[in-house]
């Protein structure tokens, strides 16, 4: 308990780091008009002109700090993307989010490190795992520390304008922003329509104008165009609700797919043999999903509370039908068409602000020099395993989409098939910008295979979940994948493991675990969990762990002012 206390209570050192890239110059020059002053010595007015002569030399595009724009939808899974080809690619394409990718590199192997929206959204801003940083559940999990070290506070530092406005989810105030507009209604999920913000920390603001999407979109262009300080460099965090539960599409897509039905995963009728706490989950399509979820209408003359609980029939598996004759197989698939249909509405919203986005930039002369970079807080289940939902380590809600677009420096139409994680993003995006990543940021730079497509280091990535069982019935896990195979170990009230070999099962359907022939490579996955274990010091006893799951943190965070 003691240990968990300590980890619960963790505060940041303070980090005085210098790396003033753009600064550097003047800051020299200003030392040097200074020994003037006081010597009037030649030699230094000839260093001067020497200083004059290179500054103005590499004061050329090259050297100019690249702004950033970070775009980051909720819950978007790869498969939902076209550029990563998948199933839905055709019936469903994305091509502004696409023209990142064509225009840069699409990474194919970036993993989350605990799929869930505000732990994954810590790791993204700390470079560390959830154990580290504090906030590793949505759920009990309290709030996130804002007075410890993330990239925008060190991109702050080192004189970049920084900006965050959308989905921001983390309780507390966002730190490290010059300006913030974040949804903070619904418990911090934000609503699609009449959002709630907060702006700067102090005002709160309803939108009933726009469509959230829209809304995140007007702001953010707004910023860059009219609020920001145009003389220095920028980092903005462009940030989605889309397209989160309840999948409410702005309602000018309604008509999108209403003339086709769109097809199915080939994992849509799974029966988890062999994988016991799959077997056990709350999250499937079939049996989970309510009737808010797939747009009942409620009969009129329920009170307020007899309409949520209307609505919320099916969140624990209460059987019902949308008319008396719908049943089996077909009430499936029904319910599986109206939910796809709605979520890939939400991601067309999605795909038309990163197109604005995208344009802005170009129009204004900006593009050459910024990075684009397009993820998801984590991957989704878009019916695979008969699923919604995220949290497993398995594929779909395990991996991130990742693209990233910087003329300058990337080739386009770059593939890459690196093992990435989520607490890689902030390391590598301050070293983009040429500053130094912080020592304690436990995620590593991958620039350099951003710039070279062969450049390869990782042969493994950890995992670990938490949040249990609210919702969906997750069991805590932890887990590492390898470019083949991946072996995970679910701890919290049982005591079972999962073996998958990718290359001959890319659907993680057949557990190999304690099947002949497989005992060396599961030795040396054991080993490679313990490694990387105590490499981010997340190695603990499993009743210490437990105790994480269990302990529930108070939300200090309460909607501000959201009265008006
Ligand atoms: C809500 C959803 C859950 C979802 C969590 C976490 N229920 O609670 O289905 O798993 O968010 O999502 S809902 O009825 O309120 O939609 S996360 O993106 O914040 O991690
Ligand atoms: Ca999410």
């Amino acid at each position: 308990m003691k240990l968990i206390a300590s980890i619960l209570s963790f505060k940041q050192k303070k980090i005085i780091y210098k790396n003033i890239n753009f600064k550097k110059y003047k800051n020299i020059y200003k030392l040097l008009k200074n020994k003037i002053l006081n010597s009037r010595n030649i030699l230094t007015m000839m260093s001067i002109s020497i200083l004059f002569i290179f500054n103005a030399k590499s004061d050329n595009k090259e050297d100019t700090p690249p702004n950033i724009v970070f775009i980051m939808a909720d819950d978007h899974a790869v498969s939902a993307i076209s550029a990563y080809n998948d199933w839905l690619a055709e019936s469903a394409p994305t091509p502004n989010i696409d023209r990142i990718a064509k225009g840069g590199m699409l990474m194919n192997r970036t993993f989350n490190t605990n799929s869930i929206c505000g732990p994954s959204r810590a790791a993204i801003l700390t470079g560390k795992y959830a154990h580290i940083n504090g906030f590793y559940k949505n759920e009990g999990g309290g709030d996130f520390d804002g007075s410890q070290q993330t990239f925008p506070k060190v991109l702050q530092n080192n004189g970049y304008q920084t900006a965050v406005i959308g989905k921001w989810h983390l309780g507390t105030t966002p730190t490290g922003f010059d300006y913030s507009k974040v949804m903070i209604n619904h418990g911090g999920q934000g609503t699609y329509y009449n959002t709630l913000f907060l702006e700067n920390g102090k005002d709160t603001i309803r939108e009933n104008k726009r469509h959230s999407t829209e809304q995140v979109a007007y702001d953010a262009l707004n910023w860059l165009d009219k609020k920001r300080d145009k003389s220095k460099p920028f980092m903005l965090m462009y940030q989605f609700k889309a397209p989160h539960r309840p999948w409410t599409p702005n309602s000018k897509f309604d008509s999108l797919f209403s003339n086709q039905d769109l097809p199915y995963p080939d994992t849509f009728n799974d029966d988890y043999e062999g994988r016991l706490a799959a077997s056990e989950n709350m999250l499937e399509i079939e049996n989970h999903m309510n009737r808010k979820d797939l747009k009942l209408i409620p009969p009129t003359g329920l009170s307020k509370k007899e309409t949520g609980r209307w609505n919320r029939l099916g969140n624990n598996g209460e059987f019902w039908t949308p008319n008396d004759t719908l049943q089996g197989m077909d009430l499936k698939k029904w319910k599986y068409q109206r939910y796809i249909k709605d979520y890939l509405r939400c991601v067309a919203g999605v795909d038309e602000s990163v197109g604005k986005m995208l344009d802005y930039l170009k129009e204004n002369n900006l593009d050459e020099n910024t990075i684009v970079i397009y993820t998801s807080d984590q991957g989704f289940y878009l019916g695979e395993h008969g699923w919604f939902d995220k949290r497993w380590m398995y594929e779909p809600s395990f991996r991130m989409p990742f693209m990233i677009k910087y003329p300058k420096k990337i080739k386009p139409k770059s593939i890459n098939d690196e093992l990435i994680v989520n607490v890689d993003f902030a390391p590598t995006i301050l070293d983009l910008a040429g500053i130094k990543p912080p020592k304690d940021m436990q995620g590593e730079s991958f620039k350099k295979q951003l710039f070279d497509e062969k450049h390869s280091k990782r042969d493994a990535v950890y995992y670990h979940y938490y949040e249990y069982p609210f919702w969906h019935k997750v069991q805590p896990h932890y887990g590492v994948r390898t470019s083949r195979y991946k072996l995970i170990h679910y701890y919290y009230n049982m005591n079972e493991w999962e073996l998958f070999d990718l290359d001959n099962d890319k659907d993680e359907l057949n557990n190999l675990y304690e099947k002949d022939g497989y005992s060396n490579i599961t030795k040396d996955l054991k080993e490679k969990i313990k490694k990387l274990q105590s490499k981010y010091k997340d190695d603990m006893s499993l009743e210490e762990m437990r105790k994480m799951t269990d302990t529930r943190i108070k939300r200090v965070y309460t909607e501000m002012n959201s009265k008006n």
